[in-house]
């Protein structure tokens, strides 16, 4: 356990040389790549903050009074991590929700042995009514031959063989929650000096969870075992107390609040979606991760979500993640659907 009082604030990067010299082994260069994480979410921080003035400044799309061509957000927060991440030297690759195929190193950077898949700004529609978005990311070993520019065959890896994982919420702070398979570990950024401060170490969500985050606008869409699970959460089957819902239309808000309060978010296949919405590779994934490490589990309702061997980058997968109790009920009662 670090020492975190009031004279020895821990910051994100003295937790990440803390962490790394536990292993002999590291090279730094997946520490270099969660510093420049670091940097990048407090870059999209700023402008996220910034977003309620953009009517001021101009709308997204507009040009803005001073005649500067207004971007969305969640394209401003994909280039400002592109850009913060393709000269490292780290990295032989990336993929992002906003781009269909593998963004490729600048020719002028070295390649190295990590690929970085994001969502930049998940939830973005959830901007101009203040609700909280979150960027959401995961690190792989490359699987083809080191040197070279990486290719979309190391990004189709299952879950289970993510280095590191991570996502940021832009709520009432900016927390940067991220595991590399030691613990999940909260940093909270204090604008004051623009430094993510240790504030959560080794998170521990509860096995039982209070909060069910579900859409059930879905319901006349979902199959019969996906409603008997539901009204199980509800209490309705009188087999065990109702969760409270709480659902606010955005993955990491809804995700971020069941980790450190215990709950459940549940998006399962419906007929409209047979895989459901969340994407696999950049959203799914690196969530499961931090959620079993802070020992919770996660599932697409017929197996470990970890263990998905995907098949393309943009994949999508139902998806049940959270206190490890509730996930299994889901495991247990969704067997029907198999
Ligand atoms: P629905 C936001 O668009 C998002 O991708 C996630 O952040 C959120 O959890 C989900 O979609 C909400 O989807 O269908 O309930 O509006």
């Amino acid at each position: 356990m670090i020492p975190n009082s009031e004279t020895s604030v821990v910051t994100i990067d003295r937790f990440i040389i803390e962490q790394e010299a536990m292993f002999p082994e590291a090279t730094g260069e997946l520490s270099g790549i969660l510093y420049d994480l670091a940097v990048a979410a407090k870059m999209i921080s700023s402008k996220v903050r910034r977003a309620g003035l953009i009517d001021i400044l101009g709308a997204a799309g507009s040009d803005n009074v001073q005649g500067e061509h207004q971007q969305k957000l969640d394209v401003i927060a994909n280039v400002i991590i592109t850009k913060a991440m393709d000269h490292g030297g780290r990295l032989c690759a990336m993929a992002s929700e906003e781009e269909e195929g593998v963004i490729p190193i600048p020719p002028q950077f070295r390649c190295g042995k990590y690929v970085l898949l994001f969502d930049p700004l998940d939830g973005s529609s959830n901007i101009d009514v203040n609700v909280p978005v979150g960027t959401i990311f995961s690190v792989l070993r490359r699987v083809t031959p080191d040197g070279g520019p990486g290719t979309v065959q190391d990004m189709l890896q299952a879950g289970a063989q993510q280095v590191a994982a991570g996502y940021v919420i832009y709520g009432s702070s900016t927390m940067l929650v991220y595991t590399t398979g030691h613990g999940a570990h909260g940093f909270t950024l204090d604008p004051s000096i623009g430094e993510f401060l240790l504030s959560h170490q080794d998170i521990r969500t509860p096995n039982i969870g209070k909060y069910l985050s579900v859409n059930d606008s879905y319901e006349r869409y979902w199959s019969e075992p996906v409603r008997a699970l539901m009204r199980r959460y509800r209490g309705l089957d009188m087999q065990r107390e109702p969760m409270n819902v709480r659902y606010v239309g955005s993955l990491v808000a809804d995700f971020h609040r069941n980790l450190l309060g215990g709950g459940i978010f549940v998006y399962p296949a419906n007929k409209q979606a047979p895989s459901g919405k969340l994407r696999l590779l950049y959203e799914c994934n690196p969530l499961a991760f931090i959620c079993e490490q802070a020992g919770g589990a996660a599932t697409d309702g017929r197996q470990r979500l970890l263990e998905i061997v995907p098949g393309e980058l943009h994949q999508r997968s139902p998806l049940y993640i959270g206190s490890r109790n509730d996930v299994e009920i889901a495991t247990r009662m969704l067997e029907a659907d198999r």
